[in-house]
């Protein structure tokens, strides 16, 4: 497992390089070009600017999130040929600077959303936050406004502006879009993407839906078991793969997550290890990563992981805002480091107990 930590790029994020340079076990950086509109080619010089500045300071630049969809794509438009064409351009572009994962998702209009992004928490840090009643209560236009409003100033990964301008316009064109078309979207994309991943040494991972459950009436296909055994096996190839995202398969309770690490484990190429705190009515909370925080296995999910040998790459993923940092919600430095001693924490005990049990030898002695 090789330990990386989100960065949104140079002026786009309070943390540095230099920072996350000093989390120990991080070897790479989660990035992408978050101002390119979706659609258009990612820029061979603007990629190679990104890779020298990770690796100035020791950090690899493998694993790129998002390299999103356009919507034409998503709706089995006709133009949809001409992004597809743009997008394996991009992913030639990155494959020329040795990056090996490109985390997408097919969530219709919106990426993920909560209804709160500073929910505070009983020890006074804040957290993301999904209240299952309030959400009933929202249209579109007021989660959008809502995300944007909580997201004081910083933006959000998956809600880029011009995704958002023509909402009414969008809403209109899923209105016929069964879960069953979305699926033979993706497959068509699928199929005409992954032999150019295969060329460029890419795996592909789609994230999973967050919240993994149809909101405002669009569909959602990347929710559960079924889903992911369904995408997976519509194209056989390697570089068709999973992001392995715990936070987001795990707000359905009935999700055993170990069973899809332990299923799934050669189509894993990136995991997002994340705890969250289930509430009765379904609401939940963004726990820290630890298992006593929150309602799912991070330290049995670690294991599985190990056990089954993986060898991608995995990141701490959205942290609570604690000790008065001012950050981009989720995204933090403190809590994300924290998350990532943990998960290494689990790991390493793993690694100790096979090298221990396997030469029979004692652990260091000073
Ligand atoms: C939010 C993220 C998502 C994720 C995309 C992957 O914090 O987990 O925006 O990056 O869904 O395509």
């Amino acid at each position: 497992m090789q330990m990386t930590f989100r960065w949104y790029g140079d002026g786009n994020d309070s943390i540095t390089l230099k920072q996350i340079r000093q989390i120990p076990g991080v070897k790479g950086v989660v990035w992408a070009l978050h101002d390119v509109p979706v659609g258009e080619v990612w820029p061979f010089e603007r990629i190679e600017e990104v890779v020298k500045q990770a690796n100035k300071y020791g950090l690899n630049s493998d694993v790129v999130e998002s390299v999103n969809i356009h919507e034409d794509i998503k709706l089995g438009l006709p133009t949809r040929d001409q992004y597809i064409a743009t997008y394996k351009e991009t992913l030639k572009n990155l494959s020329r600077f040795g990056v090996k994962v490109v985390c997408y998702n097919f969530m219709p209009v919106f990426d993920w959303f909560r209804t709160d992004l500073f929910k505070e928490m009983e020890d006074g840090s804040t957290a993301l936050y999904f209240d299952a009643t309030k959400v009933h209560s929202l249209s579109p236009e007021q989660v959008v406004k809502n995300m944007k409003e909580n997201a004081k100033d910083f933006s959000l990964p998956g809600w880029e502006p011009e995704r958002l301008k023509d909402l009414q316009r969008l809403f209109g064109l899923y209105k016929d879009i069964t879960e069953m078309n979305l699926l033979e979207n993706l497959t068509y994309f699928l199929k005409e993407i992954c032999p150019i991943a295969e060329e460029c040494g890419i795996k592909m991972a789609i994230h999973p839906d967050d919240p993994p459950f149809p909101i405002f009436g669009l569909p959602r296909i990347v929710k559960n078991k079924e889903d992911i055994q369904r995408l997976l096996s519509a194209v056989d190839s390697p570089s068709n793969g999973l992001t392995f995202c715990s936070g987001s398969l795990g707000v359905n309770p009935s999700n055993d997550l170990i069973d899809i690490v332990n299923s799934f484990s050669d189509r894993i190429p990136f995991a997002h290890i994340r705890n969250i705190k289930h509430f009765e009515d379904g609401s939940f909370i963004e726990s820290s990563h630890r298992v006593e925080d929150g309602s799912l296995p991070i330290t049995s999910i670690v294991n599985a992981l190990y056990k089954n040998g993986f060898s991608g790459y995995a990141r701490p993923d959205h942290g609570r805002h604690i000790w008065d940092e001012v950050c981009r919600p989720g995204y933090g430095l403190y809590d994300r480091a924290l998350g990532a001693m943990y998960l290494l924490g689990a790991w390493d005990t793993n690694v100790l107990l096979r090298d221990n049990l396997l030469a029979k030898k004692p652990l260091h002695t000073v």
